[in-house]
């Protein structure tokens, strides 16, 4: 029996392939197109236009290029493998090999990881970055590692968070009063908005722009970037600057995963999601600037919100000296020596 010869070229490969029936190309184009030794699988909450995307994509080309093709990542955005909770479940299960969770949903398994999100810790982002890629994120990276999976050293941003209603301004915390508001699926952002005396509603980032379009809430808060590409703006009428959390995305892998990668892929993964964080921070930074103005354009209604009124409320409330308590007094100093004395 004469051997297959084995195609040299793109062309020898396509030709063969138009000698096979249309099902046998489907199954066999895959396999010449995809020979990476490490096929690995990305998913993520956000639409592909959100810079958090498109500087993953580049991380993506670039891990594939310095691979030589060893490592394929493949992105699955905008939740299309499930949301947060179901992805958070995949990539410790090792369904998929890298999320990148908002440090308010990875806290549900590592309840520290939200100390960045406690309300108005930050002024600003050389205090955000000065404790996010200092002890503060070391801190977290390590309760992180426990639960067998693997954080890159660069946080991404995902922003300050900025709160927007169909029920008029929010101005001071008093306008936070019996408010439905959703808020991600964890605790601190639940403890944080019942402190300020709101109706918080947990629910995954894939349900936000359904519920606040058939009013099963009447707000919801989210930095201006992510308000912009997944068009909130369409089902709001006001946007209060607030800035009450900073939040950020920790890119995470599949811990038994990681630990297979040889030495050298890791170079490359870790080098080039890294400087796409970094990159990605910029992007964000830039939209902060430029977005007010686009967003008015389209409707949303802004306003400064006053934050002593809200700082306040949650000091009453027991918000920081509980969040002390949970988080530990490690944890809290740490964050403090970045950000001056909280509570
Ligand atoms: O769900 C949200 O609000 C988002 C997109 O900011 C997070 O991933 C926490």
């Amino acid at each position: 029996m004469p051997r297959t010869p084995v195609p040299t070229s793109r062309r020898a490969v396509l030709r063969q392939l138009g000698a096979l029936p249309a099902a046998a190309v489907a199954t066999a184009l895959p396999r010449f197109a995809h020979a990476a030794e490490f096929s690995l699988k990305y998913g993520n909450n956000l639409p592909v236009t959100h810079p958090l995307n498109v500087r993953a994509q580049e991380a993506a080309d670039r891990i594939a290029k310095d691979s030589k093709g060893r490592v394929e990542i493949k992105i699955f955005p905008n939740n299309q493998l499930g949301g947060d909770t179901d992805m958070l479940a995949q990539v410790r299960s090792g369904g998929i090999d890298f999320f990148t969770p908002s440090a308010l949903v990875i806290a549900t398994l590592v309840p520290v990881a939200a100390i960045n999100a406690t309300g108005f810790a930050f002024s600003d982002y050389s205090q955000v970055w000065g404790a996010m890629d200092g002890k503060v994120g070391a801190h977290v990276r390590a309760a992180i590692g426990k639960m067998r999976l693997h954080a890159f050293e660069k946080m991404w941003d995902n922003g300050f968070r900025q709160m927007t209603s169909s029920k008029g301004p929010i101005n001071t915390a008093k306008d936070m009063d019996g408010l439905k508001i959703r808020v991600p699926v964890s605790p601190l952002s639940v403890s944080m908005f019942k402190g300020l005396g709101a109706s918080p509603a947990s629910l995954q980032f894939s349900e936000v722009y359904s519920a606040l379009q058939t009013k099963i809430v009447d707000a919801q808060e989210n930095p201006l970037p992510i308000i912009q590409v997944a068009k909130l703006f369409e089902v709001q009428k006001n946007c209060s600057l607030s800035n009450h959390i900073w939040d950020g995305f920790w890119f995470i892998a599949n811990g038994r995963m990681w630990e297979s990668l040889p030495a050298d892929l890791k170079t490359v993964v870790s080098g080039a999601i890294n400087d796409a964080g970094l990159k990605q921070r910029e992007d964000i930074k830039k939209l902060n600037e430029t977005l007010q103005a686009d967003l008015a354009a389209k409707g949303l209604a802004f306003n400064k919100a006053n934050p002593d009124s809200f700082r306040a409320k949650l000091r009453e409330a027991g918000f920081y000296a509980e969040w002390k308590g949970r988080f530990g007094d490690e944890a809290w100093g740490l964050l403090e020596q970045s950000v001056g004395k909280l509570a």
